[in-house]
C-alpha cells in the first residue's frame, strides 16, 4: 500500500493486514520534516486501513529523523508561524489519538520534531546508535510539534530545559534511562521489535487499547476524585465487551496463556 506522497510509504504486515509500517522516506535529507511530509503523515493516519490495529513509524537511512526542515523557516512571518505550529499540532494528534495505538521505531538522530513525532507515539523502541537533542534551543527557535506538552510528560520539565538550554544530547542508553524510549535493543533491530510490539498489541481487544490510548492520558491530567470516576466509566465499558468475557472466561477454562516471568 502506498500513500500519494514520495517520501512517506505505508506497508502492511501481518495475516490479517493488522499492523501499519509507516516509514519516512527522504534519507538523502535525514529524514527532515517539510510540509507535504508533515501533511502526509497526517493523511496516513487519518486513512489506516479498516484492517489496522496497531502501527509503526519508522525511518529509511541512518536516522530516525533530524527535525523540521530548516530550509522552510527562513520564508515565514510570525502568522505564518503560528499556523505552522498548528499545522504540527494536528498531524501529530492524528497518531497520538488516533485509533490505534503506535510503536515508534527509533536509530539515529531523534532530534527536534524528529523527537516531537516521536512523543506522539505511544511506545518507542531505540536500537543502540540512537540519540536525541533538541536543537531548537541552540538554533534561536522553540519547539513547535508538541514538544512541550509530551515532552516533560516522558523525562520532565527540568531535563527538557537542560537539553534545550545547553544542547545536551543523549544516548541510547541514557535515553532509556530517563524514559525517553521503553526498550532498548541491538543495533539494526528497532524495526523488528516494533513489529513484534505491535502484533502483539493489535492482538489486544480493541477497547483495552482505546482506554490506554484515550482515557489514560486524560485520566492522568484530571484531579484524582474525577480520575477514579472515568477510570469507573471507562473500566465498566470495556469489561462488558462480548470480546472481554470471553478473554476471561478463556483463562478461567484454562484455555489462555498464564502470566509468565520474562
Ligand atoms: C536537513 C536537516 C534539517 C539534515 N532540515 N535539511 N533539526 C536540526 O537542527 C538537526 C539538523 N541536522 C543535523 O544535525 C544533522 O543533519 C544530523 C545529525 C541529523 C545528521 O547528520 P549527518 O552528518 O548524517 O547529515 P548532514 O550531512 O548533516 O545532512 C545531510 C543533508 O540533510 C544535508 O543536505 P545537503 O543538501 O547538504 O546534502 C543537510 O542540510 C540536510 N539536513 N537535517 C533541512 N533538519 C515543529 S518545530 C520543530 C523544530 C525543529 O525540529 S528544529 C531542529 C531541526
Amino acid at each position: 500500500m502506498n500513500t500519494p506522497h514520495p517520501d512517506l510509504t505505508v506497508s502492511l504486515r501481518g495475516e490479517q493486514a493488522e499492523v501499519a509500517v509507516i516509514t519516512l522516506n527522504r534519507p538523502a535529507k535525514r529524514n527532515a520534516l517539510n510540509d507535504g511530509l508533515i501533511l502526509a503523515i497526517r493523511d496516513a493516519f487519518q486513512n489506516l486501513p479498516q484492517s489496522v490495529r496497531a502501527a509503526v513509524v519508522d525511518g529509511t537511512g541512518e536516522h530516525f529523523c533530524a527535525g523540521l526542515d530548516l530550509s522552510e523557516l527562513s520564508e515565514r512571518d510570525a502568522s505564518d508561524g503560528v499556523f505552522h505550529s498548528r499545522m504540527w499540532h494536528a498531524a501529530l494528534e492524528c497518531v497520538e489519538k488516533g485509533n490505534v495505538p503506535v510503536v515508534a521505531a527509533l536509530h539515529g538522530a531523534v532530534v527536534g520534531g524528529g523527537l516531537e513525532l516521536a512523543s506522539a507515539c505511544h511506545i518507542r523502541v531505540a536500537d543502540e546508535t540512537t540519540f536525541y537533542a533538541l536543537p531548537e534551543g541552540t538554533r534561536g527557535i522553540f519547539v513547535g510539534g508538541g514538544g512541550a506538552v509530551r515532552v516533560p510528560k516522558l523525562i520532565g520539565a527540568a531535563r527538557m530545559t537542560d537539553m534545550m538550554l545547553t544542547g545536551r544530547v543523549y544516548n541510547a542508553a541514557d535515553g532509556e534511562r530517563i524514559g525517553l524510549a521503553q526498550y532498548l535493543v541491538p543495533t539494526g533491530t528497532a524495526l523488528e521489535k516494533a513489529v513484534e510490539l505491535a502484533t502483539r498489541i493489535a492482538s489486544n481487544a480493541r477497547m483495552t487499547n482505546f482506554a490506554l490510548m484515550h482515557a489514560l492520558p486524560r485520566i492522568a491530567e484530571q484531579p484524582a476524585d474525577h480520575g477514579l470516576f472515568t477510570e469507573a466509566l471507562m473500566a465498566s465499558i470495556a469489561q462488558s465487551a462480548p470480546e472481554a468475557k470471553e478473554r476471561v472466561q478463556a483463562f478461567l477454562q484454562g484455555k489462555a496463556a498464564k502470566v509468565k516471568k520474562d
